[in-house]
């Protein structure tokens, strides 16, 4: 499963610009509104310390970031549901993605504005209820088919959905229990999916918007690319992306476990928290998970401090684990099949 972050917002706000910078890839980026249409999509590294110090463990060895996707989608407006602007077509692209990135426009020059003026908030209000909306239209169709089956498992829950969404409540705010979740999960509903805010802006000071998780000058960004680390250095700037990947990777509700793959391969992986041995396995290789034995699993600080995996067996310092046990963030794992 790819894990995709859908790059979301009106139009002219800077969503292609964070693309482009994220991603090095040549996209459109121009000052007229709507000008990506088809979704741009591409695959980053994951930036990770920890990582970067298991390398070191063994020099020889190729080094692995886990991977996300971006998708840069075209810019919507307030009725995009009924159609208005690019209308629907970019709602099916949020579903397939895990996580939502708004971009809001914080910057005032010369760009024509959609809004016609700077407010993140109501920026953030117009694709929350577009989301809503479409959950809503999706959700009619499917409660018609389940009441004609005469479904008694789900109505409720969906019928306690619908009233909320028309009340305005997007569903990642209804706080459902895992099994209601787990319910709902093949539905993919949109305002279900977490979601990030990011302000393109040098400043965040002129704006007092608590929910606004990063603030980034997004033009600069892509500038400061255009530079070799080197020059970077002699000029004394840095890019601010790798924490816009890291908020992204950190709100999917992850966590990273590590193989060293016999000193060949030092790799990250992402796994759902939560997530047993067994899933981790099947990340692998789908024969690693068929053929489970048994892992070999230790905490990535525990092995720098040992040095080696073979000195930390020795030590007894090697936790052998069954199908059942539950991948801890930063477990670096040998599975045995
Ligand atoms: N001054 C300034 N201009 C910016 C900034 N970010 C983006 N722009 C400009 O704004 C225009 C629109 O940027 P895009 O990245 O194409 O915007 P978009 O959100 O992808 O727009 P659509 O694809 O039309 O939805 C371009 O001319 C950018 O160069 C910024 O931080 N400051
Ligand atoms: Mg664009």
């Amino acid at each position: 499963m790819n894990l995709s972050i859908a790059i979301v917002g009106l139009p002219n706000v800077g969503k292609s610009t964070l693309f482009s910078a994220l991603t090095k890839r040549e996209v459109k980026i121009s000052p007229i509104p709507f000008s990506t249409i088809d979704p741009n999509k591409a695959q980053v590294f994951v930036p990770d310390e920890r990582l970067d110090q298991l390398a070191k463990l063994n020099p020889q060895s190729k080094v692995q970031p886990a991977i996300i996707e971006f998708v840069d989608v075209a810019g919507l407006i307030k009725n995009a549901h009924k159609g208005a602007g690019l209308g629907n077509q970019f709602l099916a692209q949020i579903r397939e993605c895990q996580l939502i990135l708004q971009v809001l426009r914080g910057f005032d020059k010369g760009i024509e504005n959609v809004l016609g003026k700077i407010n993140p908030q109501e920026e953030a209000e117009i694709v929350n209820l577009e989301l809503l909306m479409k959950d809503l239209q999706t959700l009619e169709k499917i409660l018609q088919k389940l009441e004609k089956e005469k479904d008694k498992e789900k109505l409720p829950l969906l019928q306690k959905i619908k009233e909320n969404l028309e009340k305005g409540v997007a569903i990642r705010d209804l706080n459902l229990e895992e099994k209601e979740k787990e319910m709902i999960k093949d539905y993919q509903f949109l305002s279900q999916k977490p979601i990030l805010y990011l302000l393109n802006s040098s400043s965040k000071e002129s704006f007092s918007f608590p929910f606004i998780d990063l603030c980034l000058d997004l033009k600069e960004e892509l500038e400061i690319g255009q530079f070799s680390e080197k020059e970077l250095k002699e000029l004394g700037i840095k890019s601010n992306l790798d924490l816009v990947i890291k908020a992204c990777y950190n709100k999917l509700d992850l966590v990273t476990f590590y193989t060293l793959a016999g000193k060949k391969e030092t790799r990250a992986w992402p796994l759902k928290r939560g997530e047993n041995i067994l899933k981790a396995a099947g990340k692998i290789h789908s024969q690693f998970e068929k053929e489970f034995k048994r892992a070999e699993v230790i905490n990535w600080k525990e092995l720098i401090k040992i040095g080696s995996f073979e000195e930390a067996k020795k030590l007894g310092k090697i936790k052998i684990v069954g199908k059942d046990y539950q991948v801890q963030d930063g477990d670096v794992i040998e599975i045995k099949i």
